[in-house]
């Protein structure tokens, strides 16, 4: 990605946090890299020990929970969805960042406009076929980064790196995306996720450092 579409990416998210009625974060454009990151060229994989293989057919998304519309997706029904792409950087609470990930599927606010969260609807809880889970307030699932990601660079996601489907949230550290998901249910309370019931930061944003609870 050009360092202009960067800043540009950078620049409509502030704004949008703004209009929001928030205080837009004032990261430097030239300060790409959040701090105590590394940057890596490769792609490591970080899971739970087990990578889940679910053939397409079988494949399914339930999104639940505080909704008018309870759906579950088929494959074909998620790729039916109006698909985008978003070219984001990935940073690892591990202290590796990857830059440039081309992510190609369904943006989370298409899924949000399908189900129709009710009014008090505030988190949102994502589970995965390997049991992992996550949680993460629904205002941050809604700007448009945010992915169901079904391609990297072009290709299908891999099954290491959580294929069929995964979550990217490019603005929080990358445990708060699931791979493999299977679930998304809305909530009007938090509910903590794997690794936030086992000490790790619940807001999880690089820029901070918010790393550990
Ligand atoms: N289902 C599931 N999702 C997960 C994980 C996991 O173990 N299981 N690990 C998380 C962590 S800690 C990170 S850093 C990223 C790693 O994604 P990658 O393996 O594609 O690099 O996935 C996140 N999502
Ligand atoms: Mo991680």
């Amino acid at each position: 990605m050009s360092k202009e579409r960067y800043i540009a990416a950078k620049q409509k998210w502030a704004e949008k946090q703004k209009a929001a009625g928030f205080t837009a974060r004032t990261v430097a454009s030239t300060d790409r890299l959040p701090p105590g990151q590394k940057l890596t060229t490769g792609f490591p994989v970080l899971d739970l020990g087990v990578q889940p293989e679910i053939p397409h057919a079988e494949w399914r998304l339930a999104i639940d929970g505080l909704v008018e519309k309870p759906t579950t997706l088929s494959w074909d029904q998620l790729n039916a969805l109006p698909q985008v792409e978003d070219v984001s950087d990935f940073h690892c609470v591990t202290t590796w960042s990857k830059y440039d990930c081309r992510w190609g599927g369904v943006a989370f606010t298409t899924l949000y406009e399908l189900v129709q969260p009710k009014p008090d609807a505030k988190f949102v809880y994502f589970t995965s076929f390997d049991g992992y889970s996550t949680n993460v307030p629904l205002e941050a699932c809604l700007d448009d980064d945010v992915l169901i990601a079904t391609s990297f660079d072009g290709a299908p996601v891999s099954r290491e790196h959580g294929g069929p489907a995964r979550v990217i949230i490019p603005k929080l550290y990358a445990w708060k995306g699931a791979k493999f998901v299977s679930g998304i249910t809305f909530l009007a309370e938090d509910k903590l996720g794997f690794w936030e019931l086992r000490g790790y930061s619940n807001t999880a944003d690089p820029w901070k450092e918010e790393r550990y609870a």
